[in-house]
Formats: structure tokens, sequence, C-alpha cells
């Protein structure tokens, strides 16, 4: 039996389908038997679950012969080096496999762990079963595209990446071997949402961006049939009434979307996906309408910058007229933008954030409805380079334990990188702004605010944001902090605490064992931190 695990990378409460796994296990051969154990479940004890399937399959002739993790950049990282080396430590003859994001993106350190065993890089689905090949001794791993592995001498070898397949050329979801109920969860598109990607890859150059790291700059999208096809039957059989696209790039050009259009609307739900504004300002009126009619509800887009001259740095290759342009047909056909910004150009930090913030003034008045998305400047992956005329950035770390530290997280979630160019008071700034902004027209996803907060808040905002006054905004700070709903559970999205670090053990362990029984130790719930979750 293959264990595919997808470590905490969330709050319970947000949980979504664990698609990465599912679709790794869906590609597998018929004969081979496969599980989830998926730790964004709430209260799931993930090393006590493993345990359990290694010790049942045991006294049956179907031993778990791998444990294989999805890792994604930031808190799912956290989760995943503890979980890991408790992992190896237990059961040293069972292979460890990585496959996700971060390790696509960062192989060396993943290399350097000696509690990873095997990588595997980019579209996981094919080099997985390949190296299901290679472990029953079939196959040479030097044969495999995508996989990457040490060496006896300790060198690290990584094959060349895989030619990637698109959706089309892939399994369905197997909703079968996930609880399904357990994920479909509300959200402002509504009472039961679901999750699914419909395209891989984006065809775009964005250079700060993460996904042409990984995937080249290619898009493979599903026939809109075939998506709502699968989609269907979610709706059929479990009620989902809304739905959140995960794709990079939704819409392809305008006949695409008017595809998409025609296929969505028959299954009656809301939905939310990401596209481009250069994309959206050309579709015609018709177009909107076809999508408004499908459910389109909200929309997601990268505007990034209220300046021409830093989109073009970015090779965005968008402009400014065209994000005002956007959210003037999003107001016409009553859907909602999200746009988000990335605040701290290296050359001017100072002038980019004061233009980025008049821009997005602006852009609330073409739009009210519009939403901020804010995130600072982190070039993915880091580069070595000249940022602001100095020689910045040292490389990203050779080994996880660093990456696991609390700036290191920072920088990959976006949320507070700790960039030379971007200094404390530049950064408290957007901050300030966002809260004034927020408190003054309060988010649709806000549901951590009371009600009374958010008028309260909204009232005491309202002459600061006519004066574009956001210097310190001690009363909005207040209210906000009253008005806050305490979270079902204790974790916070940001916060590392570190004594859950401190209880991880040293690697190498004293002694290994390979006893299949689960030890009180191992089943531990502090093994895999659990403070830092996104919100
Ligand atoms: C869902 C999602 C999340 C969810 C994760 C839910 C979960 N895992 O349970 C949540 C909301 C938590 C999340 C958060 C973040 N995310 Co996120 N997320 C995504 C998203 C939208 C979809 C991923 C997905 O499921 N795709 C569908 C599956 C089928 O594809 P896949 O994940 O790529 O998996 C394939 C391969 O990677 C590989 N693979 C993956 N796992 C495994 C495991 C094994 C064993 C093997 C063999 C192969 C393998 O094979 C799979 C099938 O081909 C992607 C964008 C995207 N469309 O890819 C961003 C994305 C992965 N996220 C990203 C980021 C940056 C984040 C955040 C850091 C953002 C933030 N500011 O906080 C946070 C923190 C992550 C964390 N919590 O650890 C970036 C990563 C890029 C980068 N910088 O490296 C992406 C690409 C978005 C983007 N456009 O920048 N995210
Ligand atoms: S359009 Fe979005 S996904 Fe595509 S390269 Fe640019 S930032 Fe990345």
């Amino acid at each position: 039996m293959i264990l595919l695990v997808n470590p905490q990378a969330t709050r319970p409460a947000n949980r979504r389908f664990p698609l990465s796994v599912m679709a790794v296990g869906a590609a597998l051969p018929p004969h081979v038997t496969w599980e989830i154990v998926d730790g964004n479940l709430p209260d799931i004890d993930v090393l006590g679950e493993i345990h359990g399937h290694v010790a049942r399959q045991a006294k049956v002739a179907d031993p778990v012969t791998v444990i294989a993790l999805s890792v994604m950049p930031g808190p799912q990282l956290v989760s995943a080096v503890p979980l890991s080396k408790a992992l190896k430590r237990r059961y040293p003859n069972i292979p460890i496999v990585w496959g996700g994001n971060f390790g696509s993106l960062y192989p060396e350190p993943v290399l350097n762990a000696p509690y990873v065993d095997w990588l595997v890089r980019g579209q996981g689905e094919q080099t997985f079963v390949e190296l299901l090949e290679v472990l029953a001794g079939e196959r040479d791993p030097k044969t495999v595209a995508g996989l990457c592995f040490r060496q006896a001498d300790g060198s690290h070898w990584k094959a060349p990446e895989r030619a990637w397949l698109g959706p089309n050329d892939l399994p369905a979801p197997p909703y079968h071997k996930i609880d399904v109920e357990q994920y479909l969860r509300p959200t402002f598109l509504g009472r039961r949402t679901g999750v699914y990607q419909a395209s891989i890859g984006c065809p775009y150059g964005c250079n700060f961006c993460g996904v042409i790291s990984v995937y080249g700059r290619r898009e493979k999208v599903e026939t809109p049939a075939r998506a709502a096809e699968r989609l269907s039957y979610l709706v059929r059989n479990h009620g989902m009434d809304s739905l959140h696209f995960y794709d990079n790039n939704f819409f392809l050009n305008e006949q695409h979307a008017r595809a998409i259009a025609e296929a969505l609307k028959p299954l009656g739900v809301r939905w939310w996906c990401e596209a481009r504004v250069d994309a959206l300002e050309r579709f015609s009126d018709d177009t909107w309408r076809a999508l408004r009619a499908a459910g389109l509800t909200m929309v997601f887009c990268g505007a990034e910058s209220g300046s021409n001259e830093v989109l073009a740095k970015m090779n965005k290759g968008t402009t400014t007229d065209q994000i005002l342009k956007a959210a003037a047909k999003t107001r016409e056909h009553g859907i909602i933008p999200e746009f988000s910004f990335v605040f701290g150009d290296p050359d001017e930090p100072e002038s980019e954030i004061e233009n980025t913030l008049a821009f997005i003034r602006q852009l609330k008045t073409v739009n009210p409805a519009m939403e901020l998305i804010s995130y600072f400047y982190t070039p993915t992956p880091q580069r070595k380079g000249t940022y602001g005329g100095v020689d910045a950035l040292a490389g990203t770390p050779d080994t996880l334990e660093e990456w696991i530290e609390p700036q290191w997280v920072a920088w990959m979630t976006h949320a507070d990188p700790d960039l030379p160019w971007m200094e404390r008071r530049l950064k408290a700034r957007v901050e300030d702004f966002e809260l004034v902004l927020k408190s003054r027209f309060p988010s649709v996803h806000d549901k951590r605010t009371r009600k009374w907060g958010k008028v309260l808040g909204s009232l005491a905002a309202r002459r600061r944001w006519a004066r574009a006054d956001y210097d310190n905004p001690r009363l909005l700070r207040l209210i906000r902090k009253w008005a806050r709903i305490v979270p079902d559970d204790s974790q916070a999205y940001g916060h590392l605490r570190p004594e859950s670090l401190e209880t991880d053990a040293p690697w190498p362990p004293a002694e290994a064992s390979t006893a299949a029984a689960p030890s009180a130790a191992d089943a531990a719930p502090d093994q895999a931190p659990r403070a830092l979750l996104v919100d």
C-alpha cells in the first residue's frame, strides 16, 4: 500500500479537497492500493493515522511500502519537515518521497535532508508511477524524468524535467478516496464550496512568479465540457453550490471563456477564478453577461502595481489602463474583482508604494466593490542579484531546518519578507493603508469581525479615507481588536510558535526502530507544528 500524505497547510476550518495527492493517487495502476492521510482535517493525528495504516497493513499481505508527502512552500513545509523526520525515525526502511511546489523549486535542501529518500519535481503522476517501478527493482532510477535522489557518494541526481500532460490526459479526481462531505465548506460564494483545477501552467512570463519556474510558460486546459461533467458529480451527489477554481489563469481567450460559461451554466453554481486584466478588458459585453449568467461571482486579478514602468519591469504584460477597464467592466456586470498588489519595488520602494496606494484609491472609485489583496515583493525562486542598486539576497538556505525558520516562512508566504529595501516604516505604511481601507469598506470575506465592529470601523474610517490620512490609525486598530470574533481554534497564520519546533527531536535520531506498531511518542500531536497555518 502507498500512503499519500497532505501535511497540514491550513486551518481545519479552511480545508479543501487535497487535490495534489488525489491527482497522484488517481494515476496509480489499478493493482496498487493507496490511501490519503490529510493533515488539514479537524482533529486528525497524522502520525497516529499513518501508524495505524502501517500496523494494519503489516497484518495483511499488503504492507505500506512508500509514504509520499505533498509539500508546498510556507506552512506546509513547516508541517512536513518534523513529520518526515518522525516517519524516517520510526520506519527507516519505508521510502519517504516528497513532491509538490517546494521541492520543484528548491530541490537541493530536500536532497540534503537525510529523512527524504526521493524527490519528484514538477507534475507528479507519471513520475511517481515510474518511481514505484524503480522501488520494485524493475528499472534504473536514472531513466525516470523528473526524479531526484541522493546517490551513494552523497551527490545529487536531478533528472531532466518531464514533459507534462494536460488535464485532458489525466484521470478524474478520485472523490471516492476522500470523505467529500468533510470538504464542502461555507465561503462567501456559498454554503458548500468545492475546489477544482481545470488547467495546468500559465503562458505568461511575470518574472516574480513561481508557477512558470515549475511549469515553463505554457498552459494546457481541460475541455470545459469535461470539467463540467466532473463537477456535475459533486453538484448532483453532494449538493455543491459554489466553486473555487485553482487555475493560475482561467480564461485562455474569449472563445474559451464563452465555452466555459456555456458548460458551467447548467450546474447553477457560483464561482471564483483567476484571470488577467488584459484578457478581461477585451471581452465583449455578451461574454461578460454569459459569464455572469454562468455563475461567475468573483474574479481575482494580479494587478501588481499602479505604475506602468513597474509592470513592464515585472514583465507583467499589462497596463494600469487595462486594470481600470477591467474594474469598470466588473462593476457594469455585477462581478466582484479582487485585485492583488505587490508592494516594495526594490528600485524605488517609497515612491512606488505611494503611487500604488493612490492607484488603489482610483480603482476603488471605479469599482467600489473591489477587494484588495496585498503582498510584499518576494522574487520566487529567490535569486542573488542587484536590487535597488545594492547586491542583495544571499540566495536560499541549503537545509530544510533553515527553511522552516520564521524569517524564511515569512518570505515564502510573501507576508513579511526581510528584504533590505523594504524598511519597516514602509511596510507599516502599507499595513495602515490597508486597515483604513478595510475598515471603511469591510471585505466580503471578513467573517472574523463582529457586525457592530464593521459598522463602527466604517464610520471611524470615513474621515481618514476621505483625507487620504492613513498614519497610525490607532482607533481603527482598537475597534478591530475589540470586534474580533475569537477563532474556533488557537491557530493563527503567521505566528510561528518556536516551542513547537523546539519539541522536534534532533536529527539523526539516537536509535532507529523498524517496529511497525505506533508508539505514544510518535503519535504525539506536537510533532507536526500546528502553529503556522493559513488563515
Ligand atoms: C490549493 C493551494 C493552496 C492551499 C493548499 C491546500 C492544501 N494543500 O490542502 C492553501 C490555501 C493552503 C495554499 C496556501 C498557500 N499557497 Co498555495 N496554492 C494552491 C493552488 C491554488 C492549487 C494547488 C493544487 O492543489 N493544485 C492541483 C494539484 C493537482 O496540482 P499540484 O498541487 O501542482 O500537484 C501536482 C504537482 O505539484 C505534483 N505533486 C504535488 N504534491 C505531490 C506529492 C507527491 C508525493 C508527488 C509524487 C507529486 C506531487 O504532482 C501533482 C499532480 O501533477 C496553487 C496554484 C496552482 N493552481 O497550482 C497555489 C500555489 C501552489 N500556492 C502558492 C503559495 C505561494 C501559497 C502560499 C505560500 C501563499 C501565501 N501567501 O500564503 C500559501 C502557503 C502554503 C501553505 N499553507 O503551506 C504558490 C506556490 C508558488 C511558489 N512560490 O512556490 C502557488 C503556485 C500559487 C501561485 N500562483 O503563486 N495554497
Ligand atoms: S499571469 Fe499569474 S500565473 Fe501567469 S506568470 Fe503571471 S503571475 Fe504567474
